[in-house]
């Protein structure tokens, strides 16, 4: 455990300038650090002066405790109207033979195949098309939670609801409203890329601005529903633009409650339009993960969504702040496979998720989606025989 003793060995150290000697004071006695604070940490505070302070966060609110979910992904399609320009999966409507576009009846049956699976969450989110309305999604939801009553369905970002609802001539309310009624039980945290427009309009023009962003998870929110959120760094941005990102969804988090898990995305940069940027440093990427712990103290968990940022990288995540690395997706998402991440198949049995962060010294503890305990793995013996997949193999739909 990382004591407050510990951690104020930080403030001991003679080489530590001022203000961070202040910042550290600060985040040690529970104090929120302000935007210009949080500048001056992007800018001048090393990965082991984070790490001490994001883990002294991390410990003082979880302990050990690790979770994750036994969950699966549905991407109804890679086909989309927007030409996102980090996004290495989707395929323009003039290739839209190259793609996949499910039908509702392919969404079910991919669901049917969990029936004798321990699953509990379905994330279901792809490219943007019209046929893909408020009346498709609300009928999925609806045969969804029919066939499966117990199976959270966590879908579809402001993406994709503003899209809908603009289609529809549906208010925001009105459609979370209908969506909600449909059987959607929280909204992943996707589409949020970088919500400052000088650098979205570059990145992800024409889709939702980061105002209709928030602004529907707000209303989401105010229904009494949760929801998660993300931000894609490590590309043209800068550190003023993460720290504005941060700032608003820690305003809204203040007004609503409703976040559950921050997810930072590191940038990859296979196959898209944005090629020639290179990565981030995983040096970057831990002060990327410390900072949003530090930064997003109204947020309980900060998530490492391993198929992203690596298995190994994630186990090493869990002193930085992170107490959350999803679940076991099995090879259900092709997001970050199609652009580059080292996980080419990602999929883990619920006994390698244990071992993985049994494997750094911390409790691997099995939740739902709305962070019920479901079963704590900490002492945990697996038997021989004992086979926990929570997935099974599925073939690609081409159509
Ligand atoms: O919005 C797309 C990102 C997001 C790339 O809420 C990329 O539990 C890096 O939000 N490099 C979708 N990132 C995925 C997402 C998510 C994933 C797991 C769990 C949850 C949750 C949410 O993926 C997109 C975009 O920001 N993305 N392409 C890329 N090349
Ligand atoms: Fe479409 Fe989403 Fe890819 Fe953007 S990130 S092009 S909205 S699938």
């Amino acid at each position: 455990m990382v004591t407050a003793r510990k951690a104020g060995h930080l403030l001991e150290d003679p080489s530590l300038s001022a203000p961070l000697r202040e910042i550290a004071e600060k985040v040690l006695n529970g104090t929120r650090i302000s935007p210009e604070e949080g500048q001056l940490l992007f800018e001048e505070a090393d990965m082991g002066y984070l790490g001490t302070l994001a883990n002294y966060i991390r410990e003082k609110r979880h302990g050990h405790r690790t979770y994750f979910n036994r969950n699966f992904h549905i991407e109804p399609t890679n086909v989309c109207l927007y030409t996102c320009t980090f996004c290495s999966y989707s395929r323009l409507i003039k290739k839209r033979d190259e793609g996949w576009e499910y039908s509702l009846e392919d969404i079910m049956d991919i669901v049917k195949k969990y029936d004798d699976e321990p699953v509990t969450e379905v994330h279901i989110v792809g490219g943007v098309l019209p046929q893909y309305d408020v009346k498709f999604y609300s009928e999925l939801f609806t045969a969804i939670k029919k066939h499966r009553p117990d199976l959270h369905v966590k879908a579809l970002t402001p993406v994709e609801y503003h899209y809908i609802f603009k289609k529809d001539k549906v208010s925001y309310e009105e459609g979370m409203k209908l969506m909600k009624e449909a059987g959607l039980d929280s909204m992943p945290g996707g589409g949020a890329e970088i919500f400052h427009p000088e650098i979205r309009d570059q990145i992800a023009g024409g889709k939702c601005s980061g105002e209709q962003w928030l602004r529907i998870h707000e209303i989401w929110h105010e229904l009494g529903g949760r929801s998660n959120a993300t931000m894609l760094y490590g590309h043209i941005e800068r550190y003023e633009h993460r720290i504005d990102h941060l700032e608003k969804l820690r305003q809204l988090q203040d007004k609503t409650g409703g976040f559950q898990t921050f997810i930072p995305l590191k940038f990859r940069n296979q196959d898209n339009q944005m090629s020639h940027v290179p990565e981030s440093t995983v040096v970057e990427d831990m002060r990327m993960y410390a900072l949003s712990r530090i930064y997003l103290d109204n947020f309980d968990h900060i998530k490492a969504y391993w198929p992203m940022i690596g298995r190994t990288t994630a186990q090493t995540l869990l002193s930085f702040g992170v107490n959350d690395i999803d679940g076991t997706i099995d090879d259900t998402t092709k997001i970050y496979s199609m652009a580059g991440s080292e996980e080419q198949t990602p999929a883990m049995s619920t006994r390698e998720l244990v071992n993985l962060i049994r494997a750094v010294g911390r409790q691997p503890i099995e939740r739902d989606t709305l962070y019920n305990i479901i079963q704590d793995y900490t002492d945990h013996v697996f038997e021989e025989d004992e086979v926990f997949k929570g997935y099974v193999s599925l073939p690609v739909v081409n159509k």
